[in-house]
């Protein structure tokens, strides 16, 4: 898929774009089943809400490991995702950071609080914020059900002073802080609500200033994202603690297109043993 002129400079001036229907109904069936299938694994990959419920499912992407997911394998390297993400980072040569679903359930799906993704990821050696995410919808996305807001523009400001949340949600978070972003919220553009049914694929930039809030509905808000960076742009050495490869990848081979555009097939390990195969 190629970016239009339009599309590209919507990309530029918003810091996100969206498509609607990128994926067919058959499509998120065959993505929701995957989650269902690798969310029964016993991994420190599956982080779960103060409920028991599960909270985001880190690295279904890759061809091994207790979340891995051929259809997953391929969505990363789809032309519907890959190629835009390569054109609004003006590099062909791009990895996946880390690949994570968010199973926002019913009733007790929490919050994000506002941040920027770059706000974590430079403490993970990143260089520049030179990183897209793509994020597709696996159900309906409504204000009601916990949908993302994006505040437009705001890649184009400064990476917000940020403190380590630990105490509001099950997993901590890198969290804008409440003076900065009650100011900041006060004098930007109003933050627009990304909802979107089942299919729904919006590509966003890493310091784009977003958050979501709890989901009250009746109906879970499941959403998958899979986030860019070129392998020049892998992380540099960080002092302390590094972050595990599911949430940082060490894998910073460049992607190659998918030569068929289609999420059922096999990964990487499967293609090269079918190869293999006298
Ligand atoms: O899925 C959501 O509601 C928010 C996710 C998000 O902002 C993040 O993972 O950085």
């Amino acid at each position: 898929m190629v970016l239009t002129e339009s599309q590209l400079a919507q990309f530029d001036r918003d810091g996100f774009v969206r498509f609607e229907k990128l994926f067919s109904d058959d499509e998120i069936a065959l993505l929701k089943s995957e989650l269902v299938r690798v969310g029964q694994a016993d991994s420190e990959a599956i982080i779960r809400e103060r409920t028991g419920s599960v909270r985001t499912i880190y690295r279904s992407h890759e061809p091994d490991g207790p979340t891995a997911s051929p259809a997953f394998w391929r969505l990363a390297r789809t032309p519907r995702l890959l190629a835009p993400a390569q054109q609004v980072l003006r590099d062909d040569e791009l990895y996946i950071f880390h690949c994570k679903n968010n199973i926002k359930t019913a009733i007790d799906g929490t919050v994000w609080l506002w941040h920027q993704d770059y706000g974590y990821w430079q403490h993970d050696g990143i260089p520049t914020p030179t990183m897209a995410t793509f994020l597709v919808m696996l159900d309906e996305a409504t204000e009601y059900s916990g949908s993302l807001y994006f505040v437009p523009g705001s890649h184009n400001g400064p990476v917000h002073p940020a403190y380590k949340d630990e105490v509001t949600t099950s997993y901590p978070q890198w969290a804008i802080e409440k003076p900065a972003i009650t100011q900041y919220l006060k004098n930007s553009p109003r933050a627009v609500a990304i909802e979107g049914g089942p299919g729904t694929a919006v590509l966003f930039h890493c310091k784009i200033v977003h958050g979501s809030g709890h989901n009250l509905s009746p109906n879970d808000r499941w959403h998958a994202y899979m986030a860019y960076n070129p392998s020049a742009n892998r992380p540099n050495p960080v002092p302390a603690n590094p972050r595990t490869d599911y949430v940082v990848s060490r894998n910073y081979a460049p992607l190659d297109l998918l030569p068929n555009d289609d999420l059922n097939g096999p990964a990487a390990r499967l293609v090269e043993a079918a190869a293999a195969r006298p």
